[in-house]
Parts: structure tokens; C-alpha cells; sequence
């Protein structure tokens, strides 16, 4: 794997029930309430498991040369929902010849992940770094046919497994021009952007789709003007775009400044999801830590928080330890205070009414009771929280109705059946309280406890 970052011009500092009387209870239930607990603070233990009770998502690039560093696996199984491949998905890992492609240590990454209950971010389709030495030497028709067909294939091979890709990464110049940058995929003509997103759509149909950069940070920049110009006209011709990541490598040169919720806030409004992406913050400063998690908790649309890295020493800018771990992995003030923000964070919708609960569930033979309680409800999705009494060893089985889809958990270990549809939730040392969120799409039936067993 190259080192190389070429063309980056930055300074170097950057859920049966068992009886007829649970179903018709849970069904009256759900027609005639879509009542939900308020958003109260959580309690969470870890990074992942606090944001999730936020609806969020709080996620670590990842890099598969580092999965057999028992001390680097184990903050990342305890602490993270969400990872992103650091360099394994770049087209010089998964194309290094043309037309020849190499999937193997990216799919390490995603194993893992998934296996464990992650999300995993797709990074990056198309950018004008990281190229293989056959694609940087390429230029017009046959640069745009090759851009286009690494898209449609790398897309295609991860398809239903990557929540979100960052199709395009870095297409916009520094400083005040506003300019796209200067790349031998912008030369192959300006529509470049948009080709890649609908080949993208095309591959990977259920996937978001986001446009990620770095110094977008703050709303007054040209470059962050451009960027939501770009998603605003993209938005309003259709081009098929759900996302924009924010990658937010906060140094002294490009320091966080207090704009930055107004900045994910506006690009929100124009109908997108907003993502930190790469968070790192020189010196690992706690106050704006907490800043950054409480900026993207205020905002409805901003579902993640990705940190680029786990401890220090694996920063691609370790000197300036902007990490949540010291290289030892032991938590920093600056991990405290971001736990201390998703726990304390309000969350910004829909406010309950009554709090029904579903009746416990006993099934034969089993010894543990699991009882479904509604919690936050936001425009496209809520969350619920299962209380296991009588069992620490338990298993519980959910059933979400399609098109439903859990995109989230915490405090336990989920495998689906096929359908995808019912979840069987495994205690994992967290305690006896669970939780998932639903995405609705549409249907906003609750979820039913099939049963409650112990292994
Ligand atoms: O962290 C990555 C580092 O290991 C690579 O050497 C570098 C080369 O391009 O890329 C780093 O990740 C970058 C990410 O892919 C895009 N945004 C900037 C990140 C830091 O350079």
C-alpha cells in the first residue's frame, strides 16, 4: 500500500410472540399509537452504544493490517458501530491493475465488522488521489470509461454490504476559488461528479450515497460554498446524492470553528444526511471534541461520527496525537468528554406521548422474560430497548415488519435470518438491556418479541 498521497496538496499537519393475545396486543398497539418515550439521556458505556441510543452511529477507520493487535480489535469490538476501511477500499488496493481487482484485505475489514454487528462506510469510489499508476496515467474517454467501470464494480462486489460510500472524495480545490480541483478526472469533463454517483446508484441501489471533503468545515469558505452549491444543483436535477461527509481533520492550520453546526445544519436543509467522517482534532483537544459530537447531535441529518483512527499511534498524523486513545490505548479526557456529549446529547424530534410497552413474553421452556419498550422517534426511523429479566445468558429473537430494516444495535450480538426481518439478539457482557433502531421505510409497526430463551 502506497503511503503517497498524491495530488493532496494540504498541509501535512490534517427483536412468536407465543400467544394470540401478545400479536393482537402488539398490532392495537401499533394502529392506533405511534406514541414514544422522550429523548432522555442515556447511559451508555461505549462510543457505539451511546450514539446508537441517539439514532447515530460512531464509527474508526479501520486498517486490516492492525485486526491482529489484540489491544487495537479490542477497543474497536468494545467501543465501535461503524468502521471505515483506512486505505483498503482506495482504487490502488481494489484495482491495482486495470481491470484486475483485489478485494481481499477490504474484505477483512468488513468481516469483521459485520460479523460483529458494525455498519461499514464504503471509502473511495473515485478520487484523484490513490489512483494505481495505470489510472494516473490515463486521460479522457478511457479515463472516464475506466473511472466509471471501477465505480460500477468495486460498488457492485460490496453491494448490500456498506451502508454508505463515499463515491466522490476531494474534487474541490483549496483556497478561494471555489474551483473544482485540478484532476485528470476533472479534465475528463466537469459531469465527471455526477456520472460517477449514477453509476454508483446503479451498482449499489440501497446504498447512501455521499460526496466527502476536507476544509468544508467552516461556512464562510469558498470551498464549503461550492461544495453546497454543487449538492444544491445536484439535488435539484436529480442526480442521485444522500450524503455529504464532512471529513473534519481539525488542526491549527484548519482549526474547528463555531460555524460548523450552521455548516451541517445548512447542507441538512438541502435534503442530504450529513456525516463526520474523518474526525482527528491536533492535540485531541476535549472541549472541542465535545463540540464536533454536540454540533452533529443538534442536527436531525447527521447520522455518524467517524473518528480516523483509534489510538495515536495509528493516526496517519500520530505527532499530533488527535486521537480518543493514547498509543497505549488507554481513554483520554478527549474520549470522556465525547461519551459525556452523546450521553448528555438531546435528541431533536418528535416528541412522545404515552409510553406503551409490549406485555412480557414467557415462552415454554424458556426462563427469561424480554419486554419491547418504545424509545426515540425521528422522520425516518426509532428506536426501541428490550429489558431481559430472569437470565443473563439470554437470547431474544425480534421481528421487525418489511419493509422495516434494523440498521443499528448496541449491547448485544445480532445475526438475521434470511429475510432479514428477524433479529436474534445474543447477550454479549453489556447487561440486560438492548436496543436497536428500526428504519421505518414507511411502515411504522413495532417490532415484536418472539421470544426469550437462555443459551
Ligand atoms: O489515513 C490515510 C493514510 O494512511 C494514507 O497514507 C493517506 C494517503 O492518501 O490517506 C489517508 O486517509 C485520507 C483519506 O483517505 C481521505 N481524507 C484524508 C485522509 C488523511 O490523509
Amino acid at each position: 500500500m502506497t503511503e503517497r498521497c498524491q495530488g493532496d496538496t494540504r498541509p501535512r499537519t490534517g427483536p412468536r410472540a407465543r400467544t394470540a393475545i401478545v400479536l393482537a396486543a402488539a398490532a392495537l398497539l401499533a394502529a392506533t399509537s405511534a406514541a414514544f418515550l422522550p429523548g432522555t439521556a442515556s447511559a451508555g458505556t461505549t462510543l457505539g452504544a451511546s450514539a446508537a441510543e441517539k439514532g447515530r452511529y460512531f464509527g474508526t477507520a479501520v486498517a486490516a493490517s492492525r485486526l491482529s493487535d489484540g489491544n487495537y480489535t479490542t477497543i474497536l469490538n468494545r467501543e465501535f458501530n461503524s468502521v471505515t476501511p483506512e486505505n483498503e477500499m482506495k482504487i490502488d488496493a481494489t484495482e491495482p491493475q486495470q481491470g484486475r481487482f483485489s478485494y481481499g484485505a477490504a474484505e477483512q475489514i468488513v468481516n469483521h465488522a459485520r460479523s460483529r454487528g458494525m455498519s461499514v462506510r464504503g471509502h473511495t469510489l473515485a478520487w484523484h488521489s490513490q489512483q494505481p499508476p495505470w489510472m494516473e496515467s490515463m486521460s479522457g474517454s478511457a479515463l472516464r470509461s475506466a473511472m466509471l467501470n471501477h465505480v460500477t464494480q468495486v460498488a457492485t462486489h460490496f453491494r448490500g454490504q456498506v451502508v454508505a460510500w463515499d463515491v466522490v472524495n476531494e474534487a474541490f480545490e483549496d483556497g478561494t476559488s471555489g474551483a473544482r480541483r485540478n484532476s485528470n478526472l476533472q479534465r475528463t469533463g466537469n459531469d465527471w461528479i455526477e456520472a460517477a454517483f449514477r453509476a454508483a446508484r446503479a451498482a449499489d441501489p440501497n446504498a447512501k450515497l455521499c460526496y466527502n471533503d476536507y476544509n468544508t468545515d467552516n461556512w464562510t469558505h469558498a470551498k464549503t460554498q461550492a461544495v453546497y452549491n454543487m449538492v444544491r444543483d445536484f439535488k435539484s436535477r436529480g442526480v442521485p446524492i444522500d450524503c455529504v461527509g464532512f471529513q473534519s481533520h481539525f488542526n491549527n492550520d484548519s482549526p474547528y470553528v463555531s460555524n460548523y453546526r450552521t455548516t451541517l445544519s445548512s447542507f441538512a436543509a438541502l435534503g442530504v444526511d450529513v456525516q463526520v467522517t474523518e474526525l482527528d482534532i491536533q492535540g485531541a483537544s476535549a472541549a472541542t471534541y465535545r463540540s464536533v459530537v454536540e454540533d452533529c447531535l443538534a442536527v436531525a441529518r447527521c447520522n455518524g461520527i467517524t473518528v480516523w483512527g483509534i489510538r495515536d499511534s495509528d493516526s496517519w498524523r500520530a505527532s499530533q496525537t488527535p486521537l480518543l486513545f493514547n498509543s497505549s490505548g488507554q481513554k483520554k479526557a478527549a474520549y470522556d468528554a465525547v461519551l459525556a456529549a452523546l450521553n448528555n446529547g438531546t435528541t431533536p424530534t418528535d416528541p412522545p406521548t404515552t409510553p406503551p410497552t409490549t406485555p412480557p413474553t414467557t415462552p415454554p421452556g424458556g426462563s427469561c422474560t424480554a419486554t419491547l419498550q418504545d424509545s426515540t422517534r425521528w422522520g425516518d426511523r426509532f428506536n426501541s430497548q428490550v429489558t431481559v429479566s430472569g437470565a443473563s445468558n439470554w437470547t431474544v429473537v425480534v421481528a421487525v415488519t418489511p419493509p422495516q430494516k434494523v440498521s443499528n444495535t448496541w449491547n448485544g450480538t445480532p445475526t438475521w435470518d434470511s429475510s432479514g426481518n428477524v433479529m436474534t439478539m445474543r447477550s454479549n457482557g453489556s447487561g440486560n438491556v438492548f436496543g436497536f433502531t428500526t428504519m421505518a421505510n414507511g411502515t411504522w409497526t413495532r417490532p415484536v418479541v418472539r421470544s426469550c430463551t437462555v443459551s
